[in-house]
């Protein structure tokens, strides 16, 4: 895909329009974005850089990959949206395929991240009577502290960031909250035979790329089992290739009872997202119970099959385990070299690196101001964290090139 030509609109003229007629609910970098092509964005003055947000991990096969815009701009000429009032010739075959490729026997299709996780929350509660006999009404769901898993009126009455919560109450009930990466506090809570879920990230993203200690999905997933409860694992952001693996739970072989999937389930090209679990649990879920117009839609599932398949056929997880391990250790080194760099965590290609300031300082953001100026987008999470998430499809050359733009950037700030 290539033109030479940029938007004829100027960068005052987008953000003064944004700012005039948008919602100032974010608040964005000043660059005005036109084209985007593998690991490159190009502004409207044709200025190139690195994209190393990659929309939030949506991105993870490079931008307007061709396949996936093939099989977008096929199948939007033959069919894009019939509802599921009536069966498409696609949604079936990618059904198929989401369940014979992360091992479920049925997925349930929806749009955004936050739709998929308020689909388990509602799974999760009528498995919990259903199933479970828990007294109608009193089922209760565990998070985690600092988690994010989106932004609707339920999943916000779970947050612990004041940010994501403040000024939209009342907030759902049925939710308890425990300190993340910390077994005794789960099985203290599992304890109570109300509960029937506990959704947690693999990795915490938003909350500035949390690992948490090896070893404990594995006893998550055993304590869940143990409690019969129900252990959802939002991979939104660390699925898909992300960390390294197909899914972070992977790296300890472990198979949540309930997977969340979105953002690069399309590489950034529709908003998809999907449930996955057994029949035991997709079984509570009878006609009529749940739903969404654009759910599965014959293009969102042309384009997930396709996405999906890039991943496979790129060997897009290998190469974000070698790379972020060369990440890393680049980073490792600046931080022995550079006061600014205090530390840097993550796995695969979804890195963090941990500013020496304190949160409230306006030093990560003035980075990423750096950054962009030399030709690499990032953006802070909390305060003093700046997450580091090319595309996968990044080549090692082209990420030796990124490390020297960051560490020229930090040592010259
Ligand atoms: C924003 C954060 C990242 C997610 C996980 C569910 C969702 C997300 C683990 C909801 C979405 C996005 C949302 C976007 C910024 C971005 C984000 F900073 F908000 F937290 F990536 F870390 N579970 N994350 O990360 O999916 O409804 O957005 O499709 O809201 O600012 P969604």
């Amino acid at each position: 895909m290539k033109n030479d030509t940029f938007s004829d609109i100027s960068v005052a003229e987008a953000i003064h329009q944004e700012d005039q007629y948008g919602a100032h609910n974010y608040h964005p970098l000043p660059v005005v974005l036109s084209r985007g092509e593998g690991p490159f964005v190009w502004d409207v003055e044709g200025k190139r850089y690195y994209d190393f947000l990659s929309a939030y991990s949506a991105v993870n096969q490079g931008h307007c990959h061709p396949r996936i815009i093939g099989a977008l701009t096929t199948q939007a000429q033959e069919l894009t949206l019939v509802s599921r009032a009536f069966h498409s010739d696609k949604l079936g075959l990618c059904e198929k395929y989401l369940c014979d490729l992360f091992g479920y026997d049925k997925s349930l299709m929806m749009n955004t991240g936050a739709e998929a996780v308020e689909t388990a929350i509602k799974l999760a509660r009528k498995w919990g009577y259903d199933k479970k006999g828990i007294p109608e009404g009193k089922s209760v769901i565990l998070f985690a502290e600092r988690n994010f898993h989106g932004r609707t009126s339920t999943i916000i009455s779970a947050s612990t960031d004041p940010l994501a919560r403040t000024g939209f109450g009342p907030y759902m009930p049925g939710i308890e909250v425990i300190p993340y990466n910390d077994l005794p506090a789960l099985e203290k809570a599992v304890a109570n035979p109300n509960v029937c879920a506990y959704i947690v990230e693999p990795i915490q993203g938003e909350a500035g790329v949390y690992v948490p200690d090896e070893g404990y999905l594995k006893a998550t997933e055993q304590l869940c089992r143990a409690h019969n409860v129900l252990f959802i694992a939002d991979e939104i952001q660390t699925g898909l290739a992300r960390t390294g693996k197909m899914l972070a739970c992977d790296y300890e072989d472990v198979h949540p009872d309930v997977l969340i999937l979105g953002k690069a389930l399309s590489g950034g090209a529709y908003p998809v997202s999907v449930v996955l679990a057994d029949n035991g649990i997709m079984e509570v879920f009878t006609p009529g119970s749940h739903g969404s117009t654009y759910g599965g839609n014959p293009i969102a599932c042309a384009v997930t099959m396709e996405a999906l398949q890039v991943l496979i056929d790129e060997k897009l997880a290998e190469n974000a385990l070698r790379l972020g391990q060369l990440f890393r250790d680049r980073m490792t080194s600046l931080t022995n070299r550079c006061g600014l760099a205090k530390s840097v965590r993550g796995k695969g290609l979804l890195n963090a690196l941990l500013i020496n300031d304190d949160e409230e300082s306006e030093t990560a953001w003035n980075i990423c101001v750096a950054l962009k100026e030399n030709g690499l987008l990032a953006k802070p999470t909390h305060g003093n964290i700046i997450r580091f998430a090319p595309p996968l499809i990044i080549s090692e050359e082209q990420l030796m090139e990124c490390c020297d733009i960051i560490e020229q950037t930090l040592e010259k700030f």
